[in-house]
């Protein structure tokens, strides 16, 4: 934890030379070193006061079974957490991203690195399920290929798109499907994403519609798969790393777009340059990188990515940690809303004394709209709606400010919670377990010390 309070570590070190069985078991609560927020078991409330430096104004609020953020965090909470997060070190890459993975390469935004309304390139998360590519040496010579059920099909370079169709930008949140994934217990498998995997950036490019109407669908032509030229881990040079697709109807909406620049630049390679999709309010994997091929098909996509539990999660609920059965699935389209903290960041001491926080954040929801947007200071025991902005255009997101005020110094969390425009508000807890964690949309919550 970069800012985080002495005090704290010192306590929980106490703790930890007292007991340290039985305090990694309660921090971790599920047996020692199994899961970064899991749930506080043996450990009192006293104790838990006393590890995060005495003070706990609204901590009679705080409910049974939550693991305080601070504890979360901090670094004796599991083995992974005592190594700490690894920094990313790519060019042109804020060195705070946090590698979630390094073969293929993942790294996700911490939420204080959220806090633009745009998110620049150099803090925009990194997902790969493959090699990246070598850089083109010729991008408007890069050519993409439409065919399948379509009256005409055709190959267009880079340079011909760009000339031909009627470009648009557009500020749109791509996010990675199994953003918040972390969240869930028991632990869903892979990477392990907190908030991070998610960012809002001005993309530039034209309508995917448009292309697909110079190639004129075929009523059979009811789904969209997409490939690209980056390699599988295998190093077999036929094997698609990633290859998903969407319904007709999606890949027809105005701002799903092949893009070829990003904050105004020109797309950098590891975000799939010269040209991607970009295909708004669904899991970021239907955003082919390095595009080269749309195929149109008449049935449901197979590629890999789309079969399984790949990217889909549960109809009816299931047991948590339980086998899936594939029955019960269905892909998932819409992400879910949700809502971060972007300012205080999460560790924040601030000075004896202070009373006022103003704080800034950021929401959305996939295909619907941010209706509201609510934090607490007092473990969810009150809430107070923040001021919400509109988005630009479509998909993009909701910047959100509010101040609260502390009543005295000590340890507080602050939480947010947004509603979307159906009327749905993110849970206290990741719900709708799935084996491979989709969905996760639980409050975010920052830990700060006053004093
Ligand atoms: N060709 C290709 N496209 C891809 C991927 C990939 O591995 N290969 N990953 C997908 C996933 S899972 C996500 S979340 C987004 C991430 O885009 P970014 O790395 O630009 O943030 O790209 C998608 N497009
Ligand atoms: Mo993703």
């Amino acid at each position: 934890m970069a800012r985080s309070t002495g005090k704290t570590e010192r306590s929980l070190e106490q703790m930890y030379d007292n007991d340290p069985e039985r305090t990694d078991a309660a921090v971790s609560g599920h047996g020692p070193g199994t899961s970064r927020r899991g749930f506080l078991g043996g450990v009192g409330l006293a104790a838990v006061g006393v590890a995060a430096g005495g003070t706990m104004p609204f901590g009679r609020h705080m409910p049974a079974g939550i693991l305080p953020t601070a504890l979360a965090q901090d670094k004796k909470s599991t083995p992974a957490a005592a190594k700490g997060p690894i920094h990313l070190d790519f060019p042109g890459k804020d060195k705070g991203l946090v590698v979630l993975g390094e073969r293929p390469l993942v790294a996700e935004t911490p939420e204080h690195l959220l806090d633009d309304d745009t998110t620049p390139i150099d803090k925009f998360f990194i997902r790969n399920n493959g090699q990246l590519p070598d850089e083109a040496k010729d991008p408007d010579k890069w050519t993409i290929k439409i065919d399948g059920e379509v009256n005409n099909p055709f190959e267009i370079t880079l340079g011909e798109l760009k000339s031909k169709y009627k470009p648009q930008t557009l500020r749109m949140v791509l996010e990675c499907g199994g953003n918040g994934r972390s969240f869930y217990a028991p632990r869903a498998s892979g990477n392990q994403w907190t908030n991070g995997g998610a960012g809002c950036a001005e993309w530039t490019g034209v309508r995917l519609a448009d292309v697909l109407k110079t190639a004129g669908v075929k009523p059979s032509g009811i789904y969209t798969a997409h490939y690209a030229a980056d390699l599988h881990l295998s190093g077999d040079a036929d094997k698609p790393v990633i290859s998903r697709g969407v319904r007709m109807p999606k890949a027809m909406e105005p701002e799903c777009m092949i893009v070829w620049a990003m904050n105004g630049q020109p797309l950098p390679n590891v975000h799939g340059g010269p040209v991607r999709l970009i295909i708004p309010g669904w899991p970021g994997s239907a955003s082919q990188k390095w595009l080269t091929r749309i195929w149109v098909r008449d049935k449901e996509h197979d590629g890999p990515g789309m079969t399984g539990t790949s990217y889909r999660v549960a109809i009816n609920p299931m047991v948590p940690g339980d086998k899936a059965d594939p029955k019960n699935f269905r892909i998932l389209e819409s992400m879910p809303v949700r809502s971060i903290i972007t300012a205080p960041a999460s560790g924040t001491r601030l000075a004896a004394g202070t009373r006022n926080v103003a704080l800034r954040g950021a929401s959305w929801a996939g295909d619907l709209t941010v209706r509201r947007v609510d934090v607490s200071i007092d473990y969810g025991q009150s809430w107070q709606e923040a001021k919400l902005s509109d988005p630009r255009n479509r998909f993009d997101w909701q910047r959100w400010t509010t101040n609260v005020k502390l009543p005295s110094d000590g340890y507080y969390e602050i939480w947010s919670r947004a509603t979307d425009s159906e009327g749905k508000t993110q849970p206290h807890v990741a719900a709708n377990w799935n084996p491979s964690g989709y969905g996760g949309n639980p409050f975010h919550r920052i830990a700060v010390l006053v004093g």
